[in-house]
């Protein structure tokens, strides 16, 4: 049966949802406390047409997977209601926000699950400019496989060079051909390089055209939302610069050949649009993800932007800082039955396995930091399989590597090779109990996951 984008609409209604606007959200009305950005987000099931003339029960934010792009400016206050209609509990985590405990969306550990019915809260101010993206921290799995995903984007304080831009949300689903869910996690692929997808869409649209006006420069905003898969992005024949790895901007620089976008990692890049009716493959090793097309535009020809304003985190002091060790460890002793319920041992970080059904983990930190101190994480990867490995609640700068030619940066993830040796530095300036795991989802439920606790 054809299925068409006006019954997905129709089925919208169904679910309660309608009267809230074409994307199922809006500002709150009267509601305004002080400068900031009001959503009302609901979390719910629609049925969305990723495979063509089949219908994909999809989880959505907003009526849209991914989910409703959330925007906001640096400095202002983000408040996000977030309502569950799903007939289970979830959570918000906001992916690289540096912000209080209290709304880092970490079941048991920073709030309560969000359950069917109920609504949670969020509000906070931020203080970072740059691309981000939410996601629930709870059956991780499946509600960020079937959809729970969706970018935010802070904005600059004052507009940066930039007249044009585009976000581009990748997710490779785990569908059939008749758009059919398979299987979120597989024991024997969690084991590995963790369950991969077959359909490869950007921004919920298989082999998408992204129209782009001619002689602009435009702001592409790349964002890994899926669950496993690192894109080795690149755009053959295009002159394009990085800005800004993981929303922190970077002295601008060539997109060389392939970028290396792991779970939850976000590119930046400046594209100079060739004339029109020229397009560019945006690729996956040699695969297309997209196809960027370019449009007649009346607008003059455009030049490289400045650089990226820098956002304002503190500076790790090396000299001074306190060296802690973390390695990342296949837990093969522990994992002989894999289809026996043992699964959730597999990985584990300095001895220790993280169990995604334990509510008390978290009150047993991997590490202790003291507040206002200076910290060099040393990360050793004693795996073959990589592993992007992702801090809440503190930016990192990544200093070195033993693989590879570091220019040191911020981020909040550092996509750790496979026997890779690395160190990040942070300052510990913001109190509270963080998650510290690898960002390939079925390897964080399956052990690779830490608490990290500042006081
Ligand atoms: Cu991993």
């Amino acid at each position: 049966m054809p299925f068409t984008r006006r019954q997905v609409i129709a089925g919208l209604a169904g679910l309660g949802v309608a009267g809230l606007g074409a994307g199922g959200v809006r500002y709150w009305l009267g509601r305004s406390s002080g400068p900031g950005h009001d959503y009302q987000l609901i979390a719910a099931p629609l049925d969305v047409e990723l495979v063509a003339g089949h219908a994909t029960p999809a989880w959505a934010y907003g009526g849209q997977v991914p989910g409703l792009e959330l925007r906001c400016r640096q400095g202002e206050r983000l408040r996000v209601r977030l309502i569950n209609q799903l007939s289970e509990p979830t959570t918000i985590h906001w992916h690289g926000i540096r912000l209080p405990i209290e709304m880092d969306g970490v079941p048991y550990v920073s709030q309560l699950p969000v359950l069917p019915g109920e609504y949670f809260d969020y509000s906070f101010v931020v203080q970072d400019a740059g691309t981000f993206w939410y996601h629930p921290h709870l059956s991780s799995s499946e509600q960020l496989g079937r959809g729970l995903v969706g970018p935010l984007i802070v904005e600059e304080r004052e507009p940066a060079g930039f007249l044009h831009e585009r976000t581009l949300a990748l997710k490779t689903w785990a569908v059939d051909e008749q758009g059919a869910f398979s299987a979120f996690s597989v024991p024997r692929e969690a084991a590995r390089g963790g369950t991969p997808g077959r359909l490869s869409t950007v921004n919920g649209e298989h082999a998408a055209r992204i129209e782009l006006p001619a002689g602009q420069v435009v702001r592409l905003r790349l964002i890994n939302l899926d669950s496993t898969v690192t894109y080795r992005l690149n755009l053959p024949g295009a002159e394009a610069r990085i800005y800004a790895l993981d929303g922190q901007p970077v002295t601008p620089r060539q997109l060389g050949k392939d970028y290396w976008l792991g779970p939850g990692m976000r590119l930046d890049l400046a594209l100079k649009v060739p004339a029109a009716g020229i397009e560019l493959a945006l690729r996956n090793g040699p695969l297309r993800l997209a196809t960027l097309v370019s449009q007649a535009s009346v607008e003059p020809v455009a030049d490289w932007p400045p650089a990226l304003p820098a956002n304002p985190l503190a500076e790790p002091d090396l000299a001074v800082a306190e060296t802690l060790r973390f390695n990342f460890e296949w837990a093969a002793a522990l994992s002989e039955n894999l289809d026996q319920g043992a699964a959730y041992k597999l990985w584990q970080i300095n001895g220790q396995a993280w169990d995604i059904a334990d509510k008390t983990c978290a009150d047993r930190p991997i590490a202790r930091l003291q507040l206002g101190r200076h910290y060099i994480f040393e990360l050793r990867n004693m795996t073959q399989y990589q592993h992007p490995i992702h801090l809440h609640g503190m930016a990192f700068k990544v200093l070195d590597s033993d693989r590879k030619t570091i220019i040191p940066y911020f981020t909040d993830t550092y996509l750790l090779g496979k026997n890779e040796r690395a160190r990040i530095a942070l300052v510990a300036d913001n109190p509270g109990i963080w998650m510290f795991h690898c960002h390939v989802i079925d390897h964080m439920e399956t052990g690779l996951m830490a608490a990290i606790e500042v006081a």
